[in-house]
């Protein structure tokens, strides 16, 4: 099964229209232009301002994985399954790296490397058993990888200098799905703390396969910019843009079981936080195994390291979320979560 052509033309233009300066709308997300206020006064610290930009919406990202946040027709264009004799799926993907500066906060703007123009990457999310099939191409003006966390042969590992896959070049990843878990995937190409910083970062969640409890599930990237490329970061955020949960509380359900998918892919500073107000979740390190380790409201993860936290809302209202340095907390690693009662009809 080959993808159209059609995908990519689409990522080319978008390339071009972000490298002319133009910051076009539309983008890789069919989602709706955000309200903003403030437009460029704040320049990032501090929680005023919103970015102007549309081309990456960090909540619509909190709950999409597989391209699920783009209309069927174009979807199609980066993401199929097919379903297999033993009833689990082949699960093809589109990757394509590309240069495009991003907004990270209002008004600063970062030449990123990316895949398929966004930071972090399409959240790719397949069932324990099921076969993955990644095709990589890489539009970007670098020799890039994909290098997958999980079971996978070395010919399908992306971190050797012969593995680099060089500009308008295409290679292909395959493997099965294993173990269940909350995994990564990033270049993997040296230098390689520049070729992550840079943007070419995200998530692969494999599911067990008896599944989960049903939940409200998120995905949470703790990431930062080195804006100056003085190797230390500038700006913090949890998916990208700098205070935008403060702006855009994530809404979630008292009462409901709130599933949060977190890694660490921050460079320069070796460890990350994440720490909830008022409450306490249970920690699955890595998702691999179905017992929580740990009860808590603070979880450290070194760069890499990810977990699955869980929790339910007890009470409803603002439930402020943060690194607890607070130095990545006051430069854009802080949000809110917005508990609301939901009425059930009796
Ligand atoms: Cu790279």
């Amino acid at each position: 099964m080959k993808f159209s052509r059609r995908s990519l033309l689409q990522l080319a233009g978008l390339a071009a229209a972000s490298g002319a300066g133009a910051h076009a709308s539309g983008g890789l997300s069919d989602q709706p232009h955000t309200t903003h206020d403030s437009g460029h006064g704040a320049h990032g610290m501090g929680a005023a301002g919103r970015v102007t930009s549309n081309i990456f919406q960090p909540t619509a990202f909190l709950r999409a994985w597989n391209f699920s946040d783009l209309p069927d027709e174009r979807r199609t264009n980066f993401y199929r399954e097919t379903s297999r004799p033993d009833g689990s799926l082949l699960r093809e993907y589109q990757l394509v790296a590309i240069d495009r500066e991003i907004e990270i906060a209002p008004g600063v703007f970062f030449p990123a490397w990316t895949y398929n123009g966004q930071v972090p990457g399409p959240t790719i999310r397949a069932t324990e058993g099921d076969r993955v099939r990644v095709t990589f191409l890489n539009q970007g003006s670098h020799p890039h990888t994909i290098h997958f966390h999980g079971w996978h042969s070395p010919a399908m590992d992306g971190s050797l200098p012969s593995h680099e896959v060089k500009p308008g070049d295409t290679f292909v990843y395959e493997f099965d799905a294993e173990p269940a878990g909350m995994h990564l995937y990033h270049c993997h190409a040296s230098p390689l703390k520049r070729h992550i910083h840079k943007g070419l970062y995200g998530v692969f969640i494999i599911d067990p396969r008896q599944g989960r409890a049903p939940a409200d599930e998120l995905v949470m990237v703790m990431n930062g910019f080195d804006t100056n490329f003085d190797a230390d970061n500038e700006v913090y955020a949890v998916n990208t843009i700098a205070h935008h949960f403060m702006h855009e509380p994530i809404r979630v359900q008292v009462g409901r079981l709130t599933r949060m998918y977190v890694v660490n892919l921050t460079e320069f500073d070796l460890i990350n936080s994440l720490h909830l107000h008022g409450m306490f979740f249970d920690v699955f390190r890595t998702g691999t195994s179905m017992t929580p380790s740990e009860s808590t409201d603070t979880i450290m993860l070194c760069q890499g390291e990810r977990a699955i936290l869980e929790t339910r809302f007890r009470y409803p209202g603002q439930f402020m979320f943060h690194a607890h340095q607070s130095e990545f907390a006051e430069l854009g690693w802080m949000g809110l979560f917005e508990a609301v009662e939901v009425r059930r009809d009796t």
